[in-house]
């Protein structure tokens, strides 16, 4: 059952548009693949804070894993893009998303 590990959903498609605290818009787009247990920490912050994420993973679409790496010279997920611009880590990805939307 590839990609329903942990969650209990496949992660994938859906806007990544979002409203910050400040009025400001942002896209969000996470880099997974769903047995990445550093991936299922970020899934729990995004379902509580009921951000809005495109997901593509970089095991079920290798374009997506491709793209990463070119842009990133890396392909290690997470990696949430935030208005293009990647971001690594998931403990920096889980602050920034509750700095950003936590109410
Ligand atoms: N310290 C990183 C660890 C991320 C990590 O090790 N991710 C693994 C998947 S669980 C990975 O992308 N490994 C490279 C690969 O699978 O090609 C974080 O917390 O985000």
């Amino acid at each position: 059952m590839f990609g329903l590990f942990g969650s209990g959903k496949v992660r994938q498609g859906g806007s990544g548009a979002n409203v910050k605290a400040d009025g400001s818009s942002v896209d969000l787009v996470l880099y997974k693949y769903d047995s990445c247990p550093f991936c299922r920490r970020v899934y729990r912050t995004i379902d509580q804070l009921g951000v809005n994420v495109e997901y593509r993973d970089i095991r079920s679409d290798f374009t997506h894993r491709q793209a990463l790496l070119a842009k990133t010279g890396r392909a290690t997920v997470p990696c949430l893009y935030i208005d293009g611009e990647p971001m690594f880590e998931s403990a920096d990805i889980m602050r920034w998303l509750e700095g950003q939307f936590q109410r």
